[in-house]
């Protein structure tokens, strides 16, 4: 692929989030793409986005962590994105849908960390000791392609379909938190939309950290000393509609809330 159709796909990715409209999927497009490309579109996307919307790093996600995502997409390993300082909303609030193209919400451990922590051969064991605290929170995920349809190429390349996060605000060390079976209830105007354990996660969130780890060091990247990272969806994402509240409910953390609406 041509720097001229990298750069064009960066743009095309930029114009579509801040004008909330789709794209067609790229495969089509662009038939030399390939996993490195897609990871430098990606890459230069967060530049331009550092750079025209005046914010920094603030973090790393996951995708494609559970096993049913990955047999629909025909792949065995997650994906990885950035995230953004100006993507984060403050958690219990009513926030505004007037920016997402298609959002849902998805609830998600996340894992503040207190040192850098510098791959290959990193261990779930080692993402545990380097971590600082976990906390629950909800990710807002929002695809630039049409009907939220893409290779995984594609979601690749659009930073693994992320838009907005929301940390709760009940933290606990990692260690005083049972990595798989910790259960989860998730609902939407009150009623049950699912309910999972973190075991859903790759087994345990901190191993997708983990291998996000030694992926992202084959790039020459690092998590961060302060750095948040959401280790994937625990359960399936739930359209967002206006006036929707949704909640979730950690065990032995408590529960996380948000609210969204139509208009500024
Ligand atoms: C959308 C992003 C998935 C998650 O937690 O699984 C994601 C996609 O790439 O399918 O954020
Ligand atoms: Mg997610």
């Amino acid at each position: 692929m041509k720097t001229a159709s990298l750069e064009k796909a960066v743009e095309d990715l930029f114009q579509a989030e801040k004008n909330v409209r789709t794209l067609p999927q790229f495969a089509t497009e662009f038939p030399d793409f390939d996993e490195d490309k897609a990871y430098d579109v990606q890459e230069l996307l967060i530049d331009k986005k550092c750079r025209e919307e005046e914010t920094g790093i603030s973090g790393w996600k996951l995708g494609l962590t559970s096993k049913a995502k990955q047999q629909m997409m025909g792949v065995h390993e997650p994906s990885y994105g950035v995230l953004l300082k100006n993507m984060s909303l403050d958690e219990g609030q009513t926030h505004s849908i007037d920016r997402f193209i298609h959002g849902k919400l998805e609830p998600e451990l996340a894992f503040v960390f207190k040192e850098d922590i510098q791959g290959p051969h990193i261990t779930a064991a080692q993402i545990i000791q380097s971590t600082a605290y976990v906390l629950p929170a909800f990710e807002v995920i929002d695809s630039r392609f049409e009907a939220f349809k893409f290779t995984l190429l594609d979601a690749v390349a659009d930073n693994s379909s992320s838009c907005r996060y929301i940390l709760g605000n009940q933290m606990l060390p990692p260690d005083a938190v049972d990595m798989s079976l910790t259960g989860i209830v998730f609902r939407k105007n009150g009623e049950v939309m699912a309910t999972s354990t973190l075991a859903a996660v790759m087994g345990n969130p901190a191993s997708a950290i983990a291998w996000m780890a030694n992926k992202i060091a084959k790039r020459g990247q690092f998590i961060k000393k302060g750095q948040v990272v959401l280790s994937g969806a625990i359960t399936q994402a739930v359209h967002i509609e206006p006036g929707d509240h949704f909640s979730a409910a950690f065990d032995g953390f408590g529960t996380i809330n948000v609210n969204f609406k139509a208009g500024e």
